[in-house]
């Protein structure tokens, strides 16, 4: 008798995390509809981060209504619907930017500072500037990469700019993003080769939604370089950037998390009045690429 139950402790755990684990993964796509865990409509307008736990489950009509055109398209034509959808957003100006990160990157627990993106580094809000111990605007996407500079475009998109350290910023330059190389000693867990740079885990999600969106919205009709994503390093001054199945993992690794979805949001009602659909439907860049 007991030699034939010996499995059943095993089935039970097969029960317990067989059921677990899909769940998990299916979770991600109601996952999608999180910001509105901070967006909430009062008769006061809209209030950021609401602390009540009703608040989670909402889905949020406004974004359903947002990307309506895109709805039930892939491929190609979901890059499309979606580029017209974020396309004609309000451009600001390069000396803006600076304001603008201040408030959608300052950091939670102190309101003074912002954080850095490859250290995630709390530091003074006031310590913009361009010397060793401030901190600058980090294009993700590096503007050498179609060479569309810091006039009102792609070179002032902040839902690719970041506050960065001088020396940090300087030292990724304009490298294509890949895993592996060494570690660099002023930006513990991020890693940099001849021609890569590898953020560390925590933002590695970041930055391939960021670029996601680059290359969406920017598609070369309105006066702007068509960027796009490949899968090489060393891209130069191409409209490229990569390694977009390693940016594509890194989507995956790094899920949506809460601070992401606040930028998004601030964004979109404060400054541009258009979204990153990648951080509202981080699924949508495997339906594209
Ligand atoms: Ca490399
Ligand atoms: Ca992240
Ligand atoms: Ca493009």
């Amino acid at each position: 008798m007991t030699k034939k139950l010996w499995f059943l402790p095993i089935v039970c755990l097969f029960f317990i995390f067989g059921w677990a684990a899909p769940s998990a993964s299916a979770g991600a796509p109601a996952d999608t509809n999180l910001y509105s865990r901070m967006a909430v409509s009062t008769a006061g307008g809209t209030t950021l981060f609401p602390q009540t736990a009703s608040a989670v489950i909402t889905p949020s009509a406004d974004t359903d209504t947002y990307y309506k055109e895109a709805s039930g398209k892939s491929g190609t034509a979901l890059k499309s619907a979606l580029h017209r959808i974020i396309s004609g957003h309000t451009k600001l100006s390069y000396s803006q930017v600076w304001n603008a990160l201040k408030e959608t990157d300052e950091d939670p627990a102190n309101p003074n500072n912002v954080i850095l993106l490859y250290t995630q580094e709390s530091r003074a809000k006031s310590k913009n500037g361009g010397s060793g111990g401030d901190w600058n605007r980090e294009h993700v996407w590096a503007k050498s990469h179609g060479n569309f500079g810091t006039a009102a475009g792609p070179g002032t998109d902040i839902h690719h700019l970041r506050p960065a350290d001088v020396q940090v910023n300087s030292a990724r330059g304009n490298m294509d993003f890949d895993n592996g190389g060494s570690e660099y000693p002023k930006a513990p867990g991020n890693y940099y080769d001849g021609d890569s740079w590898e953020p560390r885990d925590e933002v590695k999600g970041d930055v391939a939604r960021m670029l996601f969106y680059m290359a969406v919205r920017y598609e070369g009709e309105d006066g702007y370089p068509d960027l796009e994503l490949n899968d090489k390093t060393g891209n130069g001054s191409a409209p490229y950037m990569g390694k977009l199945s390693v940016l594509l993992k890194w989507n995956q690794q790094d899920p949506v998390d809460s601070k992401e979805k606040r930028r998004n949001e601030i964004i979109y009602e404060d400054y541009q009045h258009n979204r990153n659909p990648f951080i509202d439907h981080p699924e949508w860049a495997d339906e594209i690429w």
